[in-house]
Parts: C-alpha cells; structure tokens; sequence
C-alpha cells in the first residue's frame, strides 16, 4: 500500500487527485474517483454560481467521501465560485492559470485546503507563504493551459522550495509516472488525461477515442501567441488554429473568437472540425476505457511493484 501525508492531509486512501478538466470534470467523474480513495474534483470554469452549486449537491448525493472544487482563475465566473466554495463548505480547492492570492485569506478562515496549480518556484513561494496546504506541480506535459517547465524538472525545484507537500502532475498514466513522482519528492499525483477515458467520466465517444487513438507525437501546444499555451490532440481545428496563429492577417482578437467554445465543441460534440480536444502528451499510453476504480488500483499495484523492487539498482 502506498500512503504519504497528503493522505492524512485530505482524508483520502491513494495520493491521487483527479484534474479538475474544464467542462469534464463533473459530479460523475468526481465522485467516481472519491469513491475510489482518490481525490475526485469538480471543475468550476465552466460554471456560473448556481451551476456549481447544482454540481456539488449531485456529487455529494453520489459520494460520502471527501472531493475537491477546482477554480479556473481566468473564468469570467471566478468571484461568484470563490464564494459559493466557502457557502458549501468544501474541504479543498485547487486553482489554475493564475494567481489565487486576494482569495486565500477567505477560504484560510473557512477552512478550505487551499492547493494551487504552480508552474515555477517563485509562484509557489508565494502561495506557500499565503497558506496554501500543498501545491500542484504541473508540468508542460499536461494537457490544457500549461507552464513552460516539464514535471521532470519542475517537480524537485518546487519540493526544494516549499516546506509543504508537492503533487506532481504532467505526463503521469501508469505506475511507473507514480514511482517517478514519489522519486522526486512529491507527495502525490494528478491525473487529467487518464481519467478522461474512465467509463464514468461524460465526454463525447469521439473524445474518448481521439485519447485512445493518439500517438507519441500527436500533440501540439496552441495559444502562444495569446499568452496562454494550451496543448491538445492534433486534428484538423487544432492544426487550422496553428496556421491561423502564424499568420500575422489574424489579430489576437480573431484567434481568441476562434478558440472561444472549442473545448465545449470537443466535449459536448466530438466535433472534429471545431473542437479542441485538449489531453496531455501521455495520451498516447492510455489505451482503453476503464472505471475510475481499476484506473486507480492498477496505477498503484504497479507502483508498488516497482518501488518495491527498486533496490535491485543498489549492487
Ligand atoms: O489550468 C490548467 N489547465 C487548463 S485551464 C483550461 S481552460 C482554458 N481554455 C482555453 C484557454 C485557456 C484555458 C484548460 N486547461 N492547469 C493549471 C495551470 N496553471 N497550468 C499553468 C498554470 C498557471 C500559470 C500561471 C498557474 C499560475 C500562473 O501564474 C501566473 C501569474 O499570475 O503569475
């Protein structure tokens, strides 16, 4: 059995925190993973106030374990969910592309387990000084918005920075991303891409698909030019909104238009031509459909075996 702090930190059994994906991560996939021992999430971005709160009472009606809120900080909706988090009492928040901090004093004195997304050292110097419990450090790996630094490098900066857990994140699917990350110092894991395909988890089948189907080499990162890199499967939207971003007749303002629902698009639709099927560059290891509970179990049996029988290295 592998159990670190974070597991008495948040209550949960395995050191695993599912991605808080962006107009996936719902009350079906959260409490899927909760129920599972890991730390399920529900993600925000995509929510107004109310919906958030429709989705936490779903997830609670499904699951008596404990699960995260994820809050998007670039979401137009991000003051309303910062407040909605501390009404409903949730036990942990984890926040992305952005700066947490005017919102930290107030979920402190609320008791939420405040656990920001990190892309370098001196961002998690900041939030560890304004109580952040753990941080998540994300590499460029990953799927969506991402840093510039991988998990490899990224990981052990932040774990000699910090004197509070660090989960590694970008590029972790199987057992083996576990002992590596465990290796480096962290505490624990995040998952997005993996989870996409769990049985429970509510995106298109073409989505689902276009996961199980990538190859090594089938990712690519858009949105430089718009200051916010995001990484998808390459298809015929993402490799038209490449060219669009290296032609100079398109200005910032048509790139945003054009990127503006594509994810919604993927998710929802499984449109091809118009969506954006944002997954990290492990995808091409994840290769079939599998509850959120075998996902789990089979990451850390592997784990386990391999670091159990890492001394073999020590001659
Ligand atoms: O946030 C993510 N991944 C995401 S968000 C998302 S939705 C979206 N859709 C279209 C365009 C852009 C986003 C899809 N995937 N991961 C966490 C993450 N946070 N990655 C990088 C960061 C980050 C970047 C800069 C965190 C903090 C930060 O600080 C900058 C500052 O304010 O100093």
């Amino acid at each position: 059995m592998i159990r670190t702090d974070i597991c008495e930190l948040l209550e949960i059994e395995y050191p695993i925190f599912q991605g808080g994906m962006a107009w996936v991560a719902d009350a079906h996939l959260a409490s899927s993973v909760s129920n599972a021992g890991g730390l399920g999430i529900i993600a925000a971005m995509n929510s107004n106030a109310e919906q958030l709160r429709a989705e936490i009472k779903k997830t609670r009606e499904m699951t008596s374990k404990p699960f995260g809120v994820n809050i998007m900080l670039m979401s137009p909706f991000t003051p309303e969910v910062a407040r909605v988090v501390i009404e409903e009492k949730i036990q942990v928040v984890t926040t992305g592309a952005g700066n947490p901090g005017k919102y930290m004093k107030a979920w402190n004195e609320a008791g939420i387990k405040v656990i920001p997304v990190v892309p370098s050292t001196g961002f998690a110097k900041l939030v560890a000084r304004n109580d952040a419990v753990a941080v998540i450090a994300e590499g460029m790996e990953a799927g969506g918005h991402i840093g510039e630094l991988t998990t490899m490098t990224l990981g052990p900066q932040i774990v000699d920075t910090v004197n509070i857990p660090v989960i590694a994140a970008g590029g972790i699917a199987d057992g083996r991303g576990i002992a590596a990350a465990l290796m480096l110092g962290a505490q624990g894991v995040q998952v997005g891409t993996r989870f996409l395909v769990s049985t429970e988890c509510q995106i298109h089948p073409n989505y689902k698909q276009r996961v199980i189907k990538a190859r090594d080499i089938d990712s690519l990162v858009t949105g430089r030019r718009l200051g916010h890199p995001v990484r998808s499967i390459k298809s015929p939207f993402s490799r038209d909104f490449m060219k669009c971003e290296k032609d100079e007749c398109y200005t910032l303002e048509d790139l945003e238009k054009m990127g503006s629902g594509a994810l919604r698009i993927a998710v929802q639709e499984g449109d091809d031509l118009r969506g954006c099927f944002m997954a990290g560059q492990i995808a091409s290891m994840v290769k079939c459909e599998q509850s959120s509970k075998e996902i789990i179990e089979e990451m850390f049996s592997q784990a386990e075996l391999i670091l159990s029988g890492a001394n073999k290295w020590i001659k």
